[in-house]
């Protein structure tokens, strides 16, 4: 943007812009002092500059935190640390009762029946055969304490168990030089993670919730927990896991929210 398109703006738009560009950008940035830095110094001017759009209209502002957010995702996916583990809690500080979050209501809530349900396995991987629940019950089970954070501006810590991704991926064979792993789950939600992320300690393909297992409310039979990602990467009731080099997008992340989604 030149700097006179400034003056063809109203200030509160101008500081939407600013705001979007900074929701975008900030959250995902772990060190304080930088995020503080970058929140001070971001201006509509940074915006133009990092984007290269003209921001003085909308098509070009949606271009332009677009941009932001691709260029984002690279960021986010260069200071991941793939061994550096999210904090657990103890017993005592678990949330109760957790707070359920889905795109519909409780009531809408999906049934999936355990004895039919079949997990599908595709693309860049060895053995592509169907998984039923009980075979992945047999495989080594772990538990993590966890927070859960999720963009609507609230945190929970809870307790899931189940099986470590990467076990999984292994045992299916994953080519992981492949750039994303992709979900689809029963209430057409979907979302799709990097590479090495899949493979991080804490990520796990979680049968439990508290012990019990997961409730329907919480994502039965499996969801992907990642104590490195924002609650809308985390996604529940999955049916179907492809391993793949073509970008799958997300069902929020379609809708603007930024693809990394790191926390
Ligand atoms: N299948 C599916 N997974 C989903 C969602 C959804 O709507 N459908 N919502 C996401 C969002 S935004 C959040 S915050 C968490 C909520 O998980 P919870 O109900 O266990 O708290 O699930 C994520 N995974
Ligand atoms: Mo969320």
């Amino acid at each position: 943007m030149r700097p006179t398109d400034k003056r063809d703006m109203s200030n509160t738009r101008a500081d939407d812009i600013v705001r979007d560009a900074k929701k975008l950008l900030l959250p995902r940035i772990q060190d304080g002092s930088r995020r503080a830095f970058l929140s001070r110094t971001l201006t509509l001017g940074g915006v133009a500059l990092l984007s290269g759009c003209n921001v003085s209209d909308n098509a070009s502002v949606e271009q332009a935190l677009t941009k932001i957010s691709r260029f984002n995702d690279r960021v986010q996916g260069w200071i991941f640390d793939p061994k550096q583990l999210a904090p657990t809690y103890p017993e005592s500080m678990i949330t109760r009762p957790f707070p359920f979050n889905a795109y519909y209501g409780q009531d809408e809530i999906r049934q999936v029946d355990g004895d039919s349900f079949r997990l599908e396995v595709s693309g860049m991987a060895r053995d592509k055969r169907q998984w039923q629940l009980h075979e992945l019950a047999a495989m080594p089970q772990t538990e993590q304490i966890t927070r859960h954070i999720c963009v609507e501006g609230w945190s929970a810590i809870g307790r899931w168990g189940g099986v470590k991704f990467s076990d999984f991926l292994e045992r299916v064979g994953a080519d992981t030089t492949a750039k994303y792993i992709g979900f689809k789950c029963a209430d057409d939600y979907y979302t799709s993670i990097d590479m090495p992320t899949a493979l991080h300690p804490q990520t796990l393909l979680t049968l439990t919730y508290d012990g019990q297992v997961l409730p329907p409310e919480y994502g039965y039979p499996m969801k992907l927990r990642m104590p490195t990602k924002l609650g809308y990467k985390n996604p529940k009731h999955i049916q179907a896991i492809f391993v793949t080099n073509a970008y799958p997008g997300g069902y929020w992340e379609d809708q603007g929210y930024n693809w990394f989604g790191g926390s």
